[in-house]
C-alpha cells in the first residue's frame, strides 16, 4: 500500500470481502479510442488498475463495442465519448446535452457501465468518478449527469527554473531543475493524474515572477515533453512570461509592447512554442506589480501589454492570455490616511473592460489584499462584465500556516463565492460570475496556487491535500457541502472506518475558524511577518509601517483600517450600492469584517457585546485552546490508518498547538501593551 502519499485520494484501497461481495464481476472494459495520448485509453487502463486493486478483479481491455446490454456473464464497462459511442452503434438518445468536460454515468439492470463524456477529458473525468464511487463501496449511479460549473479550471505553479518554488512548502519542483525542464518527468504525469480525478484541466508550470530563459530553445522542447506528459490526462499546459523578455533574451533594446521589433519577438516565440505545445492554453501574465516591469513601464495602458500577447497567440493557435490583476505599488506611503492597496486593482482595470482583445481574461485573487486568512470578497469581480475573468485561490496555505497548521479551505472559499455583489441590484454571486453565467461568458474559471514539489505527500502534509482534492471538486461544483468533501476525501486517503472519517471531518471543519482566531480576528488579516520573505509566524508590529500597504492602523486607542467613502479610503464604494452601503457603516458591517472597514476604538462593542480588545484576548485563547485539542483528537485512529501517516500528521498537530500559543501570547501581549487595556479574565502570555 502507498503509505507515502504519492497516490493521494487515489490509492485504490481493497474493500472488504464483505463489500466487494456485492459488486459484479467486470469482466471487459471497451475503450472507444486507443491512441497513446487519448483521455479515453487513460480512462481505460485506470479502470482496469482500479478494479484490480478495489476488488482484485482481472478485466480486459477491448476496443470493439457489443451493442445492446450484456445480460449473462460478467459485466461490462464502455467508455468513450458521446459522438464516438454513437458512431460504433450505440443509442445516445436518452443521454442528456452535455457541456464540455461533462459525462453521462449509467449503471444498466445487469451492472454494465456506461462512461460517456462530451469530450475525452469527460471519458476519464467519468471513469474516476466511477471508480471514486467504487473505492468507497458505493455502487454505479444510473442515469448519472455531470457537467462542470466553468470551462477554466486550472492549477498554477510557483516553481522557479532553478527548481525552487515561490510559496513551495513541499520541497523543489518537479518541473524544473538547475534551469531546465527535468529529464524525468514521472512525477508530472503522477500530479496530472491527480488532477483529472477531481476535473482540473490545465497548468501554467512555472512562477508568475518568470524567468526569460523559460523560452530558450531547451526550454521550448521540454515544455513539450511537459505537455506530452500531462496530456493523456486531460490537462493542458500554459506558461506565465517575464515581460522584459524581449529586452534580456531577444537582446532588444525595449521591451514596449507597441514596439514592431517586441512584437515580432512574441511572434516568433508563440511560433516556437506551438510548434512543440500545440495544444497551448496560453500565458499567464503578471505585469507592473511588486517590482515587475509591465506596459506601465513604456508608457503604455495594461490593455496595450494583454493585447499584444492576445495577437501573437491568436495568429498561431487558439490560446488565451490570462492577466492578473495583482497590480500595485508596492511602497504606498502610510502617512496618508487616503492610500489603500485594497483599492488598486479596481483602479488599475475598472476603465479597461472593453479594451481588451476577446481572448484575454483577468485573474483576480480572492480578496482585495493578498490570500488574507479573512477578506471580504474582491470588488472587481463587479467591474468586468465584458472581459471574462477567473478567480485565484491558493491551496499553498501561504497565510494560512504553510502546511504545518491544519487549514481546511472550503469554508473561506464559500465566503467567497456564495457572496452576492448585487451588480445592478441583480443576485450576483461570485460562483456565477466566473461560471460565466451572470455576464454570459464562455471561457472564465478558477486558478489555484498549489504549488505541489517533490516530497511524498505533494505539499508536505497529508491533510493538507485535502485543500487540493476540494479544490478540483469546487471548480466543478461551487455548490458542493464541504462536510461530504472532506468525508469523500477521508474515506478515500485514509480509511471508510467512522472513527476516522469523524475524527479528520471535525479537526478539518474547525481548523480554519481555530486558525482565525490565533492569527488576526475581526477582519484584521494574518498578522504575520510580512516584511520578510517568510510570511510566517506572529509579527504584529510588521503590520503597519511597511510599504506594502498590509496595514491595520493601529495606535494606542484605535485599530482597523477606515475604508468608508465618507471618512476612509473610499474602498468600500468599490462595491455596487447595495455592498456598498453595508460596508460604509459600523452597523451593518459584520463582525469578523470590522477592522477590514472601520477603524475603532478597542473599547468599541461588538454586535456580540464584548469590546474590540476583550474579542482579541478571548478569541485567541479559544483558537489555541482549541489547537491544544487537535492532537489528542487525532490520537483516536492511532492503528485505524497505516502509521506512517498516522505519525506522519500527529508531529504538525503537535507542532500546531505549540505554534498556536506562540501566536496567541504575542498578539494578545502586543496589543495589551498597545492600549494599556487588560484583560477581563487577568490572563497574561508567556511571550
Ligand atoms: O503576496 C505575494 C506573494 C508572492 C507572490 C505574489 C503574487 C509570486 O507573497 O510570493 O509572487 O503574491 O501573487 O504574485
Amino acid at each position: 500500500p502507498d503509505e507515502n502519499g504519492i497516490d493521494g485520494w487515489l490509492r485504490y484501497a481493497p474493500l472488504s470481502s464483505e463489500l466487494a461481495s456485492q459488486f459484479k464481476r467486470y469482466g471487459n472494459i471497451i475503450a472507444l479510442r486507443n491512441d497513446e495520448s487519448s483521455p479515453v485509453r487513460t480512462a481505460a487502463k485506470e479502470i482496469q488498475h482500479g478494479l484490480k486493486r478495489i476488488l482484485n478483479q482481472e478485466a480486459n481491455i477491448g476496443h470493439d463495442l457489443i451493442t445492446g446490454s450484456q445480460v449473462e456473464g460478467p459485466a461490462t464497462i464502455v467508455i468513450g465519448t458521446v459522438n464516438s459511442f454513437s458512431h460504433a452503434g450505440g443509442d445516445v438518445s436518452h443521454i442528456a446535452q452535455l457541456k464540455e468536460d461533462g459525462f453521462w454515468l449509467h449503471g444498466d439492470d445487469y451492472d454494465n457501465v456506461q462512461i460517456l463524456g462530451q469530450n475525452e477529458r469527460g471519458a476519464l473525468y467519468g471513469a474516476f468518478a466511477f471508480l471514486m464511487l467504487l473505492a468507497q463501496g458505493k455502487q454505479c449511479p444510473s442515469a448519472h449527469v455531470s457537467n462542470p460549473s466553468a470551462p477554466i479550471r486550472w492549477v498554477n505553479q510557483w516553481d522557479n527554473l532553478d527548481g525552487s518554488i515561490e510559496r513551495g512548502y513541499a520541497g523543489p519542483s518537479i518541473f524544473f531543475r538547475d534551469m531546465v525542464v527535468q529529464d524525468d518527468l514521472t512525477r508530472v504525469s503522477q500530479y496530472a493524474r491527480l488532477m483529472a480525478s477531481v476535473g482540473l484541466n490545465g497548468i501554467i508550470v512555472n512562477n508568475v515572477n518568470s524567468h526569460h530563459d523559460l523560452l530558450s530553445p531547451r526550454n521550448l522542447a521540454g515544455l513539450g515533453r511537459i505537455a506530452n506528459a500531462m496530456r493523456p490526462w486531460g490537462v493542458r499546459i500554459g506558461v506565465a512570461l517575464f515581460f522584459d523578455t524581449p529586452k534580456i533574451l531577444g537582446g532588444l533594446s525595449t521591451s514596449d509592447p507597441l514596439d514592431p521589433g517586441v512584437i515580432a519577438f512574441w511572434d516568433k516565440i508563440t511560433a516556437q512554442l506551438y510548434q512543440h505545445v500545440p495544444d497551448l492554453i496560453g500565458y499567464l501574465i503578471k505585469a507592473n506589480s511588486e517590482g515587475q516591469p509591465g506596459p506601465l513601464t513604456y508608457g503604455r495602458t495594461l490593455a496595450d501589454g494583454a493585447n499584444m500577447f492576445a495577437d501573437a497567440l491568436k495568429r498561431h493557435g487558439a490560446g488565451v492570455v490570462v492577466y492578473r490583476a495583482f497590480v500595485y505599488n508596492h511602497h504606498l506611503d502610510e502617512s496618508n490616511w487616503k492610500n489603500d492597496r485594497a483599492n488598486a486593482a479596481v483602479e488599475y482595470f475598472k476603465d479597461m473592460d472593453s479594451l481588451f482583445e476577446d481572448n484575454v481574461l483577468v485573474q483576480i485573487k480572492y480578496g482585495p489584499i493578498d490570500f488574507q486568512v479573512r477578506e471580504p470578497t474582491s470588488p472587481l469581480f463587479a467591474h468586468l462584465r465584458k472581459t471574462p475573468t477567473i478567480i485565484e485561490f491558493q491551496v499553498a496555505q501561504e497565510y494560512l500556516g504553510q502546511q504545518s497548521h491544519v487549514c481546511y479551505l472550503p469554508p473561506l472559499w464559500k465566503t467567497i463565492l456564495d457572496f452576492d455583489l448585487r451588480v445592478d441590484g441583480k443576485p450576483s454571486l461570485v460562483r456565477d460570475i466566473v461560471s460565466g453565467e451572470r455576464f454570459g461568458w464562455n471561457q472564465s474559471g478558477y486558478a489555484a496556487v498549489v504549488n505541489v514539489g517533490s516530497d511524498s505527500t505533494w505539499l508536505g502534509s497529508h491533510l493538507a491535500m485535502s485543500n487540493l482534492y476540494a479544490y478540483g471538486r469546487y471548480t466543478w461544483d461551487p455548490t458542493s457541502n464541504e462536510v461530504d468533501v472532506i468525508q469523500d476525501w477521508t474515506r478515500l486517503t485514509f480509511s471508510s472506518h467512522s472513527t476516522v472519517v469523524d475524527t479528520v471531518t471535525s479537526i478539518s471543519m474547525e481548523s480554519w475558524p481555530t486558525y482565525e482566531n490565533y492569527t488576526g480576528n475581526l477582519g484584521i488579516q494574518t498578522l504575520c511577518e510580512i516584511t520578510k520573505t517568510c510570511h510566517y509566524g506572529p509579527r504584529p508590529d510588521a503590520a503597519d509601517g511597511n510599504g506594502w500597504g498590509q496595514w491595520t492602523r493601529a495606535d494606542a486607542h484605535a485599530i482597523g483600517m477606515d475604508r468608508t467613502v465618507a471618512t476612509g479610503t473610499g474602498y468600500a464604494g468599490q462595491y455596487p450600492v447595495e455592498v456598498a452601503e453595508k460596508f460604509e457603516k459600523v452597523k451593518t458591517t459584520p463582525d469578523d469584517l470590522l477592522l477590514w472597514f472601520h477603524h475603532v476604538p478597542y473599547t468599541h462593542k461588538l454586535k456580540s457585546g464584548k469590546t474590540v480588545i476583550q474579542h482579541f484576548y478571548d478569541a485567541h485563547y479559544e483558537g489555541a485552546a482549541n489547537a491544544q485539542t487537535f492532537a489528542p483528537r487525532w490520537k483516536a485512529i492511532q492503528g485505524l490508518i497505516d502509521d506512517s501517516r498516522f505519525q506522519h500528521v500527529l508531529f504538525r498537530l503537535v507542532y500546531q498547538a505549540g505554534h498556536a500559543i506562540v501566536w496567541r501570547d504575542s498578539i494578545n501581549e502586543f496589543y495589551k501593551a498597545k492600549c494599556s487595556i487588560p484583560d477581563e479574565q487577568g490572563r497574561v502570555g508567556n511571550y
